[in-house]
This record gives C-alpha cells, sequence and structure tokens, in this order.
C-alpha cells in the first residue's frame, strides 16, 4: 500500500477533530490542523522523503513529535495516537461533524449539555427544542441542524448500485440453490440502474413447498428479520441494508417482475392504461374480468397493453409510456458498443498500475483506444504532472505505440481547470496532446454563476476536449456543485467538445437526467471508467446503466466511435482543423428520428 501525503493529512484532520471534541490544548489542536494542510499542498511525497531518509523536520510547521508520527504513518498506514482517541470519544460522534454548521467545540457542547453521541439522538434534541436551549443555539440553527441531519439519515440508508449488486448477487446465488426455486432475479431501483438504492428487491418463482422464505431469514448475512410469510419476507442486513423478497408461482412471473421494479410511477402509469382498454393489472397478471391474458413474461403484459417490451432503465414514468406507444423508444448504448476509453490514470499519477498494463487490459477488454489522462500539478497529493513529467510521458506513449498491436493510446491530461476558468498547463503543452480533459477538483463551493464562467471559460480556451465529471458530486460525500447546466451544455455545442459521464460508482456524473439534457443539446457524452487500476474498467457497466436512464443510444456516446472517426473530432476540439465546430451529421439524423 503506498501512503499519500492526503492520507496521513486526513489522518491529521481528524486527530485534530477528536482533540477538539476531548477540549485539548489550542495549540496542540492547531498544530495538527497546520500540518494537514502543509501536506495537502505540499509537491512532493513525505512517504518518500521518509524511505529516502530525509529528514522531515525541516518542513514548515513539522517538529520531531509530528515527523515521528508522519513517518509511523507512512510505514505502517496506522498511528496509535488515532487509534486511542477514537477508543476514548464515543464511536459514532465524529459523524455530527459533518453536519454542516456543528464544528468540534459546538459537538462538545451538544455532547455534554445534552448527551447527544449520535445523528439519531441529534435529530431527537432537535425535534424536541432542547438544542435552542444550548447556549450559542438559536432557533434558526436548531432548524438548520435537524434538517441537515434529516438528509443525512436519509442520505446514508441509501447504497451505492455498484455495492448494492455485489450483495443481490450473492443472495441471488444462494436462493437460486434452494430447492423448489426456479428462478431468482433483482427487481426494484437495483434493477433499474439507479445510482443508489434504497432496498433489495428479489423475486423468486417457487414450486409449492419450498423452503426458500426459511432459507432466505436463516442467510448468514441476515440481522434482523422483520416478516416473514410464505410469499414474502422482509430483512436487515448486518450492513443495515434491508431486502424484501417476494415469490410467486412461475405464471405470474413477468407481471410480478413488472411490478416490482417499478418504477412506482412507471406501474401505476401501465395500470391506469390497462384500465382505458378495460383490463386490470396487478402482480399476478394482466386480467379481463376475471380471465388472466397475460402474466408470465414481461413482454406478455406489455403487449396485452398493447406496447413493446421497455427496458427498466426508461422505467421512471418519463416520457417512456408515450414514446413506446408511438413506436419511438430509443435503442440504448450498451457496453459492447464502446470502442475505447478517454480517461484512465496510471501510476505515474495516482494510478495503480503501468502504462503498458493499462494498455494491454484494455486490449483484453476489446477496446481500440485508451487515452493516458493523468491529473495535473495543481492535483500534488495525486502526483499530477507539470509539463516536464508530461513531455516523458509523451515519449513513452510514443514509445508503447511503435511497439504494440491492437490498442492505441491517446495522449491527454485531466488537467485542472483553476478557479479563475484558466488551466493548469500552458497551451504550449497542451498542443502536444490528442485530447485535453478539463476537471475541477477544488473550489466545489464557488456560487452557481462563479462556478459556470468558471466552466465556460475553460472550455473557451484553445485545447479543451471534453469536461469531466462535471458536477464533481461524489456520492457518499458531497453534492453535486452549483452550476447552470442548460448554459454549460449549450456552450460544449457551441465549442463543438464533449461532456463525460464518469462512471466511477460514486460519481456516476453527469447524472442520468443530466446525460438526457447533454443528448437533446446534441452534445456527445463520453462514457469513462476513469480506471486508477487495470480492474477499473469494470466501472464501466455502472456508466452504461446510467447511460440508459439518460436515453442515450450509442450515437449519443463519442466514445463508440471508431478511432478513424474519433481523431478528427479530437483534431477539432484541439483547434487543428478546418472542419467547423460542430456535430457529426449521423448524430443530428439519428437526434431528428429519435428526439423527444
Ligand atoms: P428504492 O428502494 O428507494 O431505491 O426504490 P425502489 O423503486 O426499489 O422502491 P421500493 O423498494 O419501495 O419498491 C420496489 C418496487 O415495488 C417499486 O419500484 C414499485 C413497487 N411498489 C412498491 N410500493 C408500491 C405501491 O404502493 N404501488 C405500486 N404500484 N408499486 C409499488
Ligand atoms: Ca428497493
Ligand atoms: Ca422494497
Amino acid at each position: 500500500m503506498s501512503i499519500a501525503n492526503a492520507d496521513i493529512a486526513a489522518v491529521f484532520d481528524e486527530i485534530a477533530d477528536l482533540l477538539d471534541i476531548q477540549g485539548a490544548n489550542a495549540f496542540r489542536i492547531r498544530a495538527y490542523r497546520n500540518a494537514a494542510r502543509m501536506l495537502g499542498g505540499l509537491g512532493r511525497s513525505v512517504r518518500e522523503m521518509v524511505e529516502h531518509g530525509e529528514d522531515l523536520d525541516a518542513l514548515p510547521g513539522i517538529g520531531p513529535d509530528l515527523a515521528s508520527k508522519i513517518a509511523e504513518i507512512a510505514a505502517t498506514g496506522h498511528c496509535a495516537l488515532l487509534e486511542r482517541l477514537r477508543k476514548e470519544l464515543p464511536p459514532e460522534i465524529t459523524a455530527l461533524l459533518k453536519i454542516p454548521g456543528l464544528g468540534p467545540r459546538r459537538v462538545r457542547l451538544l455532547h455534554d449539555e445534552l448527551g447527544v453521541e449520535t445523528l439519531e439522538q441529534l435529530r431527537a434534541a432537535a425535534q424536541d427544542g432542547r438544542i435552542s436551549g444550548v447556549h450559542g443555539f438559536g432557533l434558526k440553527t436548531q432548524q438548520r441542524i435537524l434538517d441537515a441531519v434529516q438528509s443525512r439519515l436519509q442520505q446514508e440508508r441509501r447504497v451505492k448500485l455498484s455495492v448494492a449488486v455485489q450483495v443481490a448477487d450473492a443472495i441471488l446465488a444462494e436462493l437460486a440453490g434452494v430447492p423448489g426455486v426456479k428462478q431468482a432475479v433483482a427487481a426494484g431501483s437495483l434493477r433499474r440502474q439507479r445510482d443508489t438504492v434504497g432496498d433489495l428487491d428479489l423475486l423468486v418463482t417457487i414450486e409449492r413447498g419450498s423452503p426458500v422464505m426459511e432459507r432466505f431469514t436463516r442467510s448468514s448475512q441476515v440481522e434482523r428479520v422483520l416478516s416473514r410469510g410464505i410469499t414474502r419476507a422482509s430483512v436487515v442486513l448486518r450492513s443495515g441494508l434491508q431486502v424484501d423478497l417476494r415469490a410467486v408461482p412461475p405464471a405470474s412471473f413477468g407481471a410480478a417482475w413488472l411490478y416490482f421494479t417499478g418504477s412506482k410511477a412507471h406501474t401505476i402509469a401501465l395500470r391506469k392504461l390497462a384500465q382505458d382498454v378495460g383490463l386490470k393489472l396487478n402482480e399476478y397478471g394482466a386480467y379481463r374480468g376475471s380471465r388472466r391474458i397475460a402474466g408470465d413474461t414481461e413482454a406478455s403484459v406489455y403487449a396485452a397493453l398493447g406496447l413493446p417490451f421497455i427496458t427498466p432503465e426508461l422505467r421512471e414514468d418519463r416520457g417512456e409510456i408515450e414514446a413506446a406507444r408511438a413506436r419511438a423508444l430509443p435503442v440504448l448504448v450498451n457496453l459492447s458498443d464502446l470502442r475505447g476509453d478517454l480517461h484512465a490514470h496510471t501510476r505515474e499519477s495516482d494510478g495503480r498500475d503501468s502504462l503498458e498494463a493499462m494498455a494491454l487490459a484494455a486490449r483484453r477488454r476489446g477496446f481500440e483506444y485508451l487515452a493516458i489522462t493523468e491529473h495535473s500539478a495543481r492535483l500534488a497529493m495525486a502526483r499530477g504532472l507539470d509539463a516536464e513529467r508530461l513531455a516523458r510521458q509523451i515519449d513513452d506513449i510514443d514509445e508503447l505505440n511503435a511497439r504494440l498491436e491492437g490498442i492505441t493510446l491517446l495522449k491527454g491530461i485531466e488537467v485542472d481547470i483553476l478557479e479563475d476558468g484558466r488551466l493548469d498547463l500552458p497551451d504550449t503543452v497542451l498542443t502536444r496532446l490528442d485530447l485535453v480533459v478539463g476537471a475541477i477538483h477544488h473550489r466545489f463551493d464557488l456560487p452557481r454563476e462563479r462556478q459556470t464562467e468558471r466552466l465556460l471559460r475553460a472550455m473557451d480556451r484553445p485545447h479543451f476536449s471534453l469536461l469531466a465529471h462535471p458536477t464533481g458530486r461524489l456520492l457518499d460525500e458531497r453534492p453535486a456543485c452549483d452550476i447552470d447546466l442548460p448554459r454549460v451544455l449549450r456552450k460544449a455545442r457551441e465549442r463543438g467538445c464533449f461532456v463525460e459521464l464518469n462512471a466511477q460508482p460514486e460519481r456516476l456524473d453527469l447524472d442520468d437526467p443530466a446525460c438526457r439534457m447533454a443528448r437533446d443539446e446534441g452534445v456527445l457524452v463520453a462514457i469513462d471508467s476513469d480506471a486508477h487500476s487495470v480492474d477499473d474498467f469494470a466501472h464501466l457497466r455502472f456508466g452504461i446503466g446510467q447511460a440508459g436512464r439518460g436515453w442515450l443510444r450509442a450515437a449519443d456516446v463519442l466514445n463508440t466511435r471508431p478511432l478513424a472517426e474519433l481523431r478528427p473530432l479530437l483534431e477539432a476540439t484541439m483547434g487543428r482543423s478546418s472542419r467547423p465546430a460542430s456535430p457529426q451529421p449521423a448524430v443530428r439524423a439519428d437526434q431528428m428520428a429519435g428526439a423527444r
């Protein structure tokens, strides 16, 4: 494991927080905070300094005590002081710090005065009006805390799709082995590929007498059984995730799968449509009077309503039923449509694998091209590249391209978009690349107008190909930054550059409605893995799921283009072509055919 400066900074920040909650000496706390900030901005790896036996005391603000802590963390990945502090304090108390407006001092106050140690206790204290009684807290603050804690609790109950899929696959494999189980499938938001999932909804078809419910509720991961009957059961897993299981006879499989896949809005709309044609629709089938006319497959139910099959990603009542009736459903992009990936890192910056390993992994996936896009120098904690290191990597890529068959590495950079919209590397350097991927990695908090201007200005640079993870959201920890997305997309269209759907499971950025907006604006979307290792190309399936929810077809996606078609599109974004900066005719024709 390689410890980055940021990892050590995070340890110091947490130590400072915990000391602060304990009411420790202010100078001591400040020393840890300053050290964390210094490490965050340091251009060199302190782990390497330790390995080379360099003197850490020479760093600003680092005395012998902090130097030995840095050495300890760099060598072991642990810090004894942090572990001790964590044991001394209530385990969940740091979660309170994530509530905006609650710093360590206020957390200490609420703990000492009201005994608040968990988010639930904080919510209860706010609801009972006890917080406004504590010195320094008013009614307004109390309300703000209540709102924040509620949204936090709600958010924390949803899990990332990637995690949910793993859990669901394991349970489904278990269920499929139970005697009398014919089919075992996932339904709910997971099947619809939502970016996060509130609970798992599983469905089995069984023969009479199958012990499936008993086996399900006794499964090793189950912590608590909420309910158990013959046709349904609900449990809570040790991880806190709830799982609902339904069992139906095979003749009702399609109707039940349709019903429990939802979304609720989609199934309600279908039921209304059924009524209009004199049918009744429920989880057991479609009925005319008391006669079941469909239900064994989903397609049979849709057909009974006069509709073609609607793929789960589209089932949100966002126009898919109208499109189905008009026989104008989009044919969604799928994984095998992707010809390459336009955003990936190697161990030259913060990735784990070598350039060659990444190239070979991309080739194994059947890709024709892979763009290497390291971080730029501002992102010191990710070992971002300066002009000199980038020039060296360009040579390495030339050498590899000459040697390797069947895969082309494209030369790129994930260049930081500075606060004023300038890019983190000079044009004279960027001009040597095949593409420039721009991204923001700091100041996510700018007000809407300034954040939007920042992106527009970046796109106006002479070399700008692709806006990576445009909103910067991280599903577990950071909301999307406030930007005027329609304006950004309009600009991308005028400029002839592209936007990304970053497939990292915690990003999925752009999200589904934004993808659809890009499509409607005629801006091509690149579905990228943002791989930091050879395994990360696996992220792409989640990007494809999100793209489907955003109604994207292969033609709407930049990296479905073979290299020969991609090249001129990228060239144009680098100011190197006489081709006007406008979308491809193929896209425009397609857009008109399927647009809505
Ligand atoms: P989630 O769990 O919040 O990520 O979202 P879903 O869509 O999985 O919602 P969930 O677990 O409450 O319900 C699963 C499916 O069951 C839902 O998508 C549609 C169906 N369903 C649940 N309650 C109702 C209901 O009251 N009416 C209808 N028509 N369908 C329902
Ligand atoms: Ca669910
Ligand atoms: Ca459910």
